[in-house]
Protein backbone atom coordinates (compact mmCIF):
# COMPACT_ATOMS: atom_id res chain seq x y z
CA UNK A 1 0.00 0.00 0.00
CA UNK A 2 0.99 3.96 -0.83
CA UNK A 3 1.09 5.87 1.87
CA UNK A 4 -0.05 9.13 1.23
CA UNK A 5 3.47 10.65 2.69
CA UNK A 6 5.20 8.53 -0.25
CA UNK A 7 2.50 9.97 -2.88
CA UNK A 8 3.22 13.57 -1.69
CA UNK A 9 6.65 12.75 -2.16
CA UNK A 10 6.46 11.02 -5.53
CA UNK A 11 4.69 14.38 -6.63
CA UNK A 12 6.73 16.34 -4.99
CA UNK A 13 9.58 15.08 -7.06
CA UNK A 14 7.53 15.58 -10.78
CA UNK A 15 7.01 19.16 -9.92
CA UNK A 16 10.49 19.29 -9.06
CA UNK A 17 11.80 18.22 -12.22
CA UNK A 18 9.49 20.32 -14.08
CA UNK A 19 11.22 23.53 -11.94
CA UNK A 20 14.73 22.26 -12.22
CA UNK A 21 14.58 21.93 -16.24
CA UNK A 22 12.03 25.06 -16.80
CA UNK A 23 8.69 23.36 -17.48
CA UNK A 24 6.14 25.59 -16.82
CA UNK A 25 3.49 24.42 -13.88
CA UNK A 26 -0.09 23.62 -14.42
CA UNK A 27 -3.21 24.17 -12.32
CA UNK A 28 -3.12 21.00 -10.94
CA UNK A 29 0.42 21.67 -9.82
CA UNK A 30 -0.46 24.92 -8.40
CA UNK A 31 -3.40 23.34 -6.18
CA UNK A 32 -1.15 20.82 -4.78
CA UNK A 33 1.77 22.68 -3.61
CA UNK A 34 -0.82 24.74 -2.00
CA UNK A 35 -2.14 21.37 -0.05
CA UNK A 36 -0.86 21.62 3.78
CA UNK A 37 0.63 18.37 3.89
CA UNK A 38 3.01 19.20 1.00
CA UNK A 39 5.70 20.25 3.01
CA UNK A 40 6.64 24.34 3.28
CA UNK A 41 9.98 24.04 3.05
CA UNK A 42 10.29 22.38 0.30
CA UNK A 43 8.01 24.42 -2.19
CA UNK A 44 10.06 27.08 -0.59
CA UNK A 45 12.93 25.84 -1.88
CA UNK A 46 11.72 25.16 -5.28
CA UNK A 47 10.50 28.75 -5.30
CA UNK A 48 13.94 29.82 -4.17
CA UNK A 49 15.54 28.31 -7.49
CA UNK A 50 13.12 30.63 -9.68
CA UNK A 51 13.71 33.31 -7.45
CA UNK A 52 17.61 32.99 -7.74
CA UNK A 53 17.33 32.44 -11.56
CA UNK A 54 15.33 35.38 -12.11
CA UNK A 55 17.24 37.77 -9.91
CA UNK A 56 20.51 36.18 -7.99
CA UNK A 57 20.91 36.95 -4.60
CA UNK A 58 19.30 40.79 -5.16
CA UNK A 59 16.76 41.97 -3.43
CA UNK A 60 15.27 45.24 -4.31
CA UNK A 61 14.01 48.49 -2.44
CA UNK A 62 12.97 51.79 -3.43
CA UNK A 63 12.31 54.78 -1.43
CA UNK A 64 9.20 55.39 -2.06
CA UNK A 65 5.58 57.29 -0.52
CA UNK A 66 1.90 56.54 -0.55
CA UNK A 67 -0.95 59.48 -1.25
CA UNK A 68 -4.56 58.87 -0.69
CA UNK A 69 -5.83 62.15 -1.61
CA UNK A 70 -9.66 60.84 -0.68
CA UNK A 71 -11.30 58.00 1.62
CA UNK A 72 -14.76 59.16 0.46
CA UNK A 73 -15.63 55.94 -1.64
CA UNK A 74 -19.06 54.99 -3.70
CA UNK A 75 -17.89 51.39 -3.18
CA UNK A 76 -18.49 49.51 -0.15
CA UNK A 77 -16.02 46.27 -0.72
CA UNK A 78 -16.36 44.34 2.49
CA UNK A 79 -12.85 43.88 3.19
CA UNK A 80 -11.92 47.53 3.02
CA UNK A 81 -11.26 49.64 6.30
CA UNK A 82 -9.86 52.64 4.63
CA UNK A 83 -12.89 53.70 2.81
CA UNK A 84 -15.65 56.29 4.27
CA UNK A 85 -19.27 57.64 3.83
CA UNK A 86 -19.32 61.72 2.57
CA UNK A 87 -20.26 62.37 6.15
CA UNK A 88 -18.73 60.57 7.77
CA UNK A 89 -16.36 61.99 10.66
CA UNK A 90 -13.17 60.12 9.01
CA UNK A 91 -13.87 61.10 5.42
CA UNK A 92 -11.75 63.84 3.72
CA UNK A 93 -9.61 65.41 0.85
CA UNK A 94 -6.78 66.37 0.39
CA UNK A 95 -6.64 70.02 -0.88
CA UNK A 96 -4.12 71.10 -3.82
CA UNK A 97 -2.07 72.53 -1.39
CA UNK A 98 -1.36 69.34 1.12
CA UNK A 99 -0.90 67.52 -2.05
CA UNK A 100 1.61 69.44 -3.53
CA UNK A 101 3.30 70.09 0.00
CA UNK A 102 3.18 65.71 0.28
CA UNK A 103 5.11 65.78 -3.09
CA UNK A 104 7.75 67.95 -1.86
CA UNK A 105 8.14 66.13 1.52
CA UNK A 106 8.77 63.16 -0.79
CA UNK A 107 11.64 64.99 -2.74
CA UNK A 108 12.87 66.25 0.24
CA UNK A 109 13.15 62.48 1.83
CA UNK A 110 15.23 61.32 -1.73
CA UNK A 111 11.79 59.11 -2.67
CA UNK A 112 12.01 57.85 -6.52
CA UNK A 113 8.19 57.45 -6.73
CA UNK A 114 5.15 58.52 -4.93
CA UNK A 115 2.27 56.07 -5.09
CA UNK A 116 -1.19 56.92 -5.58
CA UNK A 117 -4.41 55.31 -4.94
CA UNK A 118 -7.51 56.65 -3.29
CA UNK A 119 -11.76 56.58 -3.01
CA UNK A 120 -14.57 56.88 -5.93
CA UNK A 121 -15.28 60.12 -4.29
CA UNK A 122 -18.55 60.40 -6.41
CA UNK A 123 -18.43 64.54 -6.06
CA UNK A 124 -15.22 64.73 -8.06
CA UNK A 125 -15.35 64.86 -11.69
CA UNK A 126 -12.12 63.05 -14.21
CA UNK A 127 -10.56 66.33 -14.34
CA UNK A 128 -9.82 66.30 -11.09
CA UNK A 129 -8.31 63.07 -10.70
CA UNK A 130 -6.17 63.84 -14.01
CA UNK A 131 -4.93 67.43 -12.41
CA UNK A 132 -3.80 66.05 -9.33
CA UNK A 133 -1.06 63.87 -11.53
CA UNK A 134 -0.41 67.20 -13.25
CA UNK A 135 -0.09 69.02 -10.12
CA UNK A 136 2.79 66.78 -8.47
CA UNK A 137 3.89 66.10 -11.93
CA UNK A 138 4.71 69.69 -12.90
CA UNK A 139 5.93 70.51 -8.70
CA UNK A 140 8.20 67.41 -8.99
CA UNK A 141 9.11 66.06 -12.22
CA UNK A 142 11.56 63.91 -10.96
CA UNK A 143 8.91 61.46 -9.17
CA UNK A 144 7.56 58.67 -10.57
CA UNK A 145 4.02 58.93 -10.32
CA UNK A 146 2.51 55.22 -9.80
CA UNK A 147 -0.97 56.09 -9.50
CA UNK A 148 -4.89 54.89 -10.00
CA UNK A 149 -5.50 51.42 -10.10
CA UNK A 150 -7.82 49.89 -12.72
CA UNK A 151 -10.35 50.03 -10.12
CA UNK A 152 -10.23 53.90 -10.79
CA UNK A 153 -9.54 53.63 -14.40
CA UNK A 154 -12.83 51.69 -15.03
CA UNK A 155 -14.59 54.25 -12.85
CA UNK A 156 -12.73 57.71 -14.85
CA UNK A 157 -15.06 55.20 -18.12
CA UNK A 158 -18.33 55.72 -16.18
CA UNK A 159 -17.81 59.07 -15.59
CA UNK A 160 -16.47 60.32 -18.56
CA UNK A 161 -17.59 57.65 -20.93
CA UNK A 162 -14.37 57.40 -23.02
CA UNK A 163 -12.33 54.62 -23.83
CA UNK A 164 -9.87 53.08 -21.46
CA UNK A 165 -7.17 53.97 -23.91
CA UNK A 166 -8.22 57.56 -23.98
CA UNK A 167 -8.55 58.06 -20.08
CA UNK A 168 -4.87 56.54 -20.49
CA UNK A 169 -3.24 58.51 -23.10
CA UNK A 170 -4.51 61.55 -20.84
CA UNK A 171 -3.18 60.63 -18.11
CA UNK A 172 -0.09 59.69 -19.21
CA UNK A 173 0.64 63.04 -21.20
CA UNK A 174 -0.74 64.67 -17.67
CA UNK A 175 2.45 62.82 -15.67
CA UNK A 176 1.61 59.41 -14.96
CA UNK A 177 4.55 56.71 -15.15
CA UNK A 178 2.97 53.32 -14.06
CA UNK A 179 -0.28 51.69 -12.69
CA UNK A 180 -0.04 50.11 -9.14
CA UNK A 181 -1.33 46.41 -8.80
CA UNK A 182 -4.64 47.19 -6.61
CA UNK A 183 -8.00 46.43 -7.25
CA UNK A 184 -7.60 42.58 -8.50
CA UNK A 185 -8.44 41.79 -5.43
CA UNK A 186 -9.65 37.81 -6.24
CA UNK A 187 -10.86 37.45 -10.06
CA UNK A 188 -13.21 34.37 -9.63
CA UNK A 189 -16.55 35.40 -9.25
CA UNK A 190 -17.67 33.27 -6.51
CA UNK A 191 -15.40 35.66 -4.54
CA UNK A 192 -16.12 38.78 -6.04
CA UNK A 193 -19.04 38.87 -6.13
CA UNK A 194 -19.30 38.69 -1.98
CA UNK A 195 -16.18 40.83 -1.62
CA UNK A 196 -16.78 43.74 -3.79
CA UNK A 197 -19.31 42.24 -6.20
CA UNK A 198 -19.41 46.60 -7.72
CA UNK A 199 -16.37 46.77 -8.61
CA UNK A 200 -14.91 46.51 -12.19
CA UNK A 201 -15.02 42.40 -12.74
CA UNK A 202 -11.90 40.33 -13.38
CA UNK A 203 -12.21 40.53 -17.24
CA UNK A 204 -12.51 44.42 -17.21
CA UNK A 205 -9.27 44.88 -14.66
CA UNK A 206 -7.33 42.63 -16.78
CA UNK A 207 -8.31 44.34 -19.93
CA UNK A 208 -7.39 47.76 -18.63
CA UNK A 209 -3.57 46.48 -17.97
CA UNK A 210 -3.92 44.92 -21.54
CA UNK A 211 -4.60 48.78 -22.88
CA UNK A 212 -1.82 50.03 -20.47
CA UNK A 213 0.83 47.48 -21.38
CA UNK A 214 -0.24 48.04 -25.30
CA UNK A 215 0.08 52.23 -24.86
CA UNK A 216 3.75 50.85 -22.69
CA UNK A 217 2.71 51.78 -19.60
CA UNK A 218 4.42 49.48 -17.12
CA UNK A 219 1.99 47.80 -13.94
CA UNK A 220 1.82 45.30 -10.93
CA UNK A 221 -0.78 43.13 -9.84
CA UNK A 222 -1.91 42.39 -6.70
CA UNK A 223 -3.77 39.01 -5.26
CA UNK A 224 -5.73 39.54 -1.71
CA UNK A 225 -5.49 36.33 0.17
CA UNK A 226 -6.30 34.98 3.35
CA UNK A 227 -10.35 35.83 3.69
CA UNK A 228 -12.72 33.48 2.07
CA UNK A 229 -11.19 32.39 -0.66
CA UNK A 230 -9.55 29.04 -1.47
CA UNK A 231 -6.47 27.47 -3.24
CA UNK A 232 -8.80 26.83 -6.18
CA UNK A 233 -9.75 30.53 -6.32
CA UNK A 234 -6.03 31.59 -5.95
CA UNK A 235 -4.26 28.85 -8.61
CA UNK A 236 -7.21 30.49 -11.31
CA UNK A 237 -6.50 34.33 -10.22
CA UNK A 238 -2.65 33.75 -10.52
CA UNK A 239 -3.52 31.71 -13.98
CA UNK A 240 -5.29 34.53 -15.34
CA UNK A 241 -2.38 36.89 -14.16
CA UNK A 242 -0.26 34.44 -16.20
CA UNK A 243 -2.18 33.99 -18.84
CA UNK A 244 -2.19 38.44 -19.79
CA UNK A 245 1.43 38.07 -19.12
CA UNK A 246 2.00 35.86 -21.68
CA UNK A 247 -0.19 37.84 -24.08
CA UNK A 248 1.58 41.48 -22.91
CA UNK A 249 4.84 40.80 -21.01
CA UNK A 250 3.77 44.43 -19.10
CA UNK A 251 3.94 43.00 -15.35
CA UNK A 252 6.50 44.03 -13.87
CA UNK A 253 5.69 42.95 -9.77
CA UNK A 254 3.15 40.65 -8.41
CA UNK A 255 1.81 41.90 -4.82
CA UNK A 256 0.30 38.82 -2.37
CA UNK A 257 -1.91 41.05 0.00
CA UNK A 258 -2.33 39.42 3.23
CA UNK A 259 -5.78 40.31 4.41
CA UNK A 260 -5.62 42.54 7.84
CA UNK A 261 -9.84 41.65 9.16
CA UNK A 262 -9.58 44.45 11.66
CA UNK A 263 -12.47 47.06 11.29
CA UNK A 264 -13.95 45.86 8.00
CA UNK A 265 -16.59 43.60 7.06
CA UNK A 266 -14.72 40.60 7.77
CA UNK A 267 -13.32 41.39 11.09
CA UNK A 268 -14.66 37.87 12.55
CA UNK A 269 -12.00 36.39 10.29
CA UNK A 270 -8.35 36.07 11.49
CA UNK A 271 -4.95 37.40 9.98
CA UNK A 272 -3.43 34.70 7.45
CA UNK A 273 -0.64 33.65 9.56
CA UNK A 274 3.13 33.32 8.87
CA UNK A 275 3.07 29.85 7.08
CA UNK A 276 0.51 30.57 5.23
CA UNK A 277 1.92 33.88 3.95
CA UNK A 278 5.12 32.41 2.68
CA UNK A 279 3.19 29.78 0.95
CA UNK A 280 1.33 32.00 -0.82
CA UNK A 281 4.71 34.00 -2.22
CA UNK A 282 6.05 30.43 -2.91
CA UNK A 283 3.00 28.66 -4.92
CA UNK A 284 3.25 32.47 -6.51
CA UNK A 285 6.51 32.88 -7.73
CA UNK A 286 6.19 29.17 -9.10
CA UNK A 287 3.12 29.50 -10.95
CA UNK A 288 4.09 33.21 -12.33
CA UNK A 289 6.87 31.57 -14.39
CA UNK A 290 6.85 35.22 -16.27
CA UNK A 291 6.29 38.03 -14.25
CA UNK A 292 10.36 39.33 -13.28
CA UNK A 293 9.37 40.10 -9.62
CA UNK A 294 7.73 38.76 -6.09
CA UNK A 295 7.05 41.62 -3.07
CA UNK A 296 7.81 41.21 0.19
CA UNK A 297 5.18 44.20 1.08
CA UNK A 298 6.29 44.24 4.56
CA UNK A 299 3.55 46.56 5.80
CA UNK A 300 1.20 43.92 5.66
CA UNK A 301 3.54 40.84 5.91
CA UNK A 302 4.96 42.33 9.19
CA UNK A 303 8.99 42.44 8.99
CA UNK A 304 9.95 39.28 10.23
CA UNK A 305 7.84 37.06 7.72
CA UNK A 306 8.76 39.72 4.81
CA UNK A 307 12.60 39.13 5.55
CA UNK A 308 12.13 35.20 5.55
CA UNK A 309 10.01 35.88 1.86
CA UNK A 310 13.22 36.43 0.43
CA UNK A 311 14.07 33.10 0.98
CA UNK A 312 10.45 31.23 -0.10
CA UNK A 313 10.15 33.18 -3.35
CA UNK A 314 10.35 37.23 -3.39
CA UNK A 315 12.95 39.54 -4.17
CA UNK A 316 11.36 43.25 -3.80
CA UNK A 317 11.01 44.52 -0.18
CA UNK A 318 8.85 47.41 -1.39
CA UNK A 319 10.16 50.74 -0.64
CA UNK A 320 10.34 52.83 2.73
CA UNK A 321 6.46 53.67 2.48
CA UNK A 322 5.25 56.94 4.20
CA UNK A 323 1.58 57.81 4.89
CA UNK A 324 0.44 54.40 4.64
CA UNK A 325 -2.99 53.94 5.20
CA UNK A 326 -5.24 51.19 3.65
CA UNK A 327 -3.37 48.38 5.72
CA UNK A 328 -2.73 50.80 8.84
CA UNK A 329 -6.70 51.91 9.12
CA UNK A 330 -7.42 47.43 9.20
CA UNK A 331 -5.05 47.12 12.12
CA UNK A 332 -1.42 46.42 10.35
CA UNK A 333 0.61 47.06 13.34
CA UNK A 334 3.74 47.57 11.38
CA UNK A 335 5.84 51.09 11.94
CA UNK A 336 4.77 53.56 9.29
CA UNK A 337 7.64 53.69 7.56
CA UNK A 338 11.57 52.19 7.53
CA UNK A 339 14.92 54.01 7.08
CA UNK A 340 16.72 53.06 3.88
CA UNK A 341 19.10 51.78 6.48
CA UNK A 342 17.14 49.15 8.13
CA UNK A 343 15.41 48.08 4.78
CA UNK A 344 19.50 47.26 3.93
CA UNK A 345 20.21 45.41 7.04
CA UNK A 346 17.16 43.58 7.15
CA UNK A 347 17.67 42.49 3.24
CA UNK A 348 21.48 41.46 4.35
CA UNK A 349 20.55 39.84 7.19
CA UNK A 350 18.56 37.52 5.32
CA UNK A 351 21.32 36.75 2.78
CA UNK A 352 20.23 38.98 0.05
CA UNK A 353 22.40 41.81 -1.55
CA UNK A 354 20.43 44.90 -1.35
CA UNK A 355 19.78 47.11 -4.30
CA UNK A 356 17.96 50.57 -4.37
CA UNK A 357 15.79 50.22 -7.65
CA UNK A 358 13.19 52.76 -9.33
CA UNK A 359 10.03 51.57 -10.20
CA UNK A 360 10.92 50.33 -13.76
CA UNK A 361 13.56 48.54 -11.72
CA UNK A 362 16.89 50.41 -13.45
CA UNK A 363 19.45 50.92 -10.47
CA UNK A 364 19.21 54.02 -8.73
CA UNK A 365 22.64 55.85 -8.44
CA UNK A 366 22.88 58.49 -5.01
CA UNK A 367 25.12 61.37 -5.36
CA UNK A 368 27.53 60.72 -2.28
CA UNK A 369 27.88 64.78 -1.75
CA UNK A 370 23.85 64.85 -1.62
CA UNK A 371 21.76 61.81 -0.37
CA UNK A 372 18.64 63.33 -1.75
CA UNK A 373 20.11 63.33 -5.49
CA UNK A 374 20.24 60.80 -7.49
CA UNK A 375 20.29 59.46 -10.96
CA UNK A 376 19.02 56.34 -12.76
CA UNK A 377 21.18 53.45 -14.09
CA UNK A 378 20.66 51.20 -16.55
CA UNK A 379 17.82 48.07 -15.91
CA UNK A 380 19.29 45.59 -13.49
CA UNK A 381 19.90 42.54 -16.01
CA UNK A 382 19.10 39.15 -14.92
CA UNK A 383 23.07 38.24 -15.76
CA UNK A 384 24.22 40.95 -13.23
CA UNK A 385 21.65 39.54 -10.47
CA UNK A 386 23.20 36.03 -11.13
O1 LIG B 1 -6.75 46.77 -3.87
C1 LIG B 1 -7.65 46.83 1.00
C2 LIG B 1 -5.91 45.82 -0.55
C3 LIG B 1 -5.05 47.15 -2.18
C4 LIG B 1 -7.32 45.64 2.77
O2 LIG B 1 1.41 47.92 -7.02
C5 LIG B 1 -6.41 45.26 1.79
O3 LIG B 1 3.31 48.01 -5.99
C6 LIG B 1 -5.51 43.69 3.20
O4 LIG B 1 -2.69 47.39 -4.27
N1 LIG B 1 -6.38 44.00 4.18
C7 LIG B 1 -4.37 48.48 -2.42
N2 LIG B 1 -5.51 44.29 1.99
C8 LIG B 1 -2.86 48.39 -2.15
C9 LIG B 1 -2.11 47.83 -3.33
C10 LIG B 1 -0.62 47.85 -3.36
C11 LIG B 1 0.10 47.90 -2.18
C12 LIG B 1 1.49 47.93 -2.27
C13 LIG B 1 2.14 47.92 -3.49
C14 LIG B 1 1.39 47.89 -4.66
C15 LIG B 1 2.07 47.94 -5.97
C16 LIG B 1 0.01 47.83 -4.60
O5 LIG B 1 -5.03 46.89 -0.80
C17 LIG B 1 -6.50 46.99 -2.52
C18 LIG B 1 -6.86 45.75 -1.73
O6 LIG B 1 -6.52 44.59 -2.43
N3 LIG B 1 -6.64 46.01 0.72
N4 LIG B 1 -8.08 46.61 2.27
C19 LIG B 1 -7.30 44.95 4.02
N5 LIG B 1 -8.16 45.22 4.98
Amino acid sequence: MVSVQSEVEARLNEIRSKVESGERLDREDGLFLFREDVPLHEVGELADLVRRRKNGHFAYYNINTHLNPTNVCVYRCIFCAFRADLRDERAYVMSDDQIRARAQEAVDHGCTEIHIVGGLHHQKPFEWYRDLIALIHEAQPTLHIKGWTAVEINWFEFLTKRSVEEILRELIDAGLGSLPGGGAEIFHPEVRSRICEHKADAGKWLDIHRTAHGLGLRTNCTMLYGHIETAYHRVDHLLRLRELQDETGGFQTFVPLAFHPENTGLSHLRKPNAIEDLRVIAVSRLLLDNIPHVKAYWVMLGIGTAQAALAYGADDFDGTVRHELIYHDAGATTPQQLTVEEIQRLIREAGCEPVERDTLYRRVLRDPTCWQRWEVGAPIAAAEAG
